[in-house]
């Protein structure tokens, strides 16, 4: 069995920086030599999850779509992270039964709803707000929070790249 390839599994708000932490995690890790994918809404949602939405069952789906990929891209050897808001407890379980013990580690970007929301990158929840976009996570959808976090991370208290390094310093076994 491959012991290199893991799943680095972010969840966390819209807004919460999971991308961003996540491809700078990604970096770090090539310039260790690490061989990774990141899977994100940009490149799952518009291709092989493109018929699925934002209700309860599409973000499900989603999830075990996800989910299923990213083992067999474990199988293959890499480590394979994933930034998806993934809210539900169940699904993120779901996930981490597929793997093997030490194969799935779960980063919780816990930056406040407070926070995310003044960011507002893409003004989604403003438009959430007006009632203009329904299911919006930590506005009219839930998110429920990871309570066994191998990491946890706020990116309203930490820099991005001070995130990101302490997961790579995580992953990489040198955490105290
Ligand atoms: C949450 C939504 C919604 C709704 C569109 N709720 O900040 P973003 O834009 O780039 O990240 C959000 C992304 C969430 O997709 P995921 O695949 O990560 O969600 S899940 O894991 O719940 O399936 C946001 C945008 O899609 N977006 N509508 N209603 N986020």
């Amino acid at each position: 069995k491959n012991q290199t390839g893991r799943i680095v599994w972010f969840t966390g708000l819209s807004g919460a920086g999971k991308s961003t932490v996540a491809n700078l995690v990604e970096k770090r890790l090539h310039a260790l030599g690490r061989h990774t994918y990141l899977l994100d809404g940009d490149n799952v949602r518009h291709g092989l999850n493109k018929n699925l939405g934002f209700t309860e069952e599409d973000r499900v789906e989603n999830i075990r779509r996800v989910a299923e990929v990213a083992k067999l891209m474990v199988d293959a050897g890499l480590i394979v992270l994933t930034a998806f808001i993934s809210p539900f407890r169940a699904e993120r379980r779901m996930a981490r039964e597929l793997m093997g013990e030490g194969e799935f580690v779960e980063v919780y970007v816990d930056t406040p709803l407070a926070v995310a929301e003044q960011r507002d990158v893409k003004g989604l929840y403003k438009k959430a707000r007006a009632g203009e976009l329904k299911n919006f996570t930590g506005v009219d959808s839930p998110y429920e929070p990871p309570e066994h976090a191998e990491i946890v991370v706020d990116t309203s208290k930490l820099t991005a790249v001070e995130a990101a390094e302490r997961i790579v310093q995580w992953l990489e076994g040198k955490a105290p």
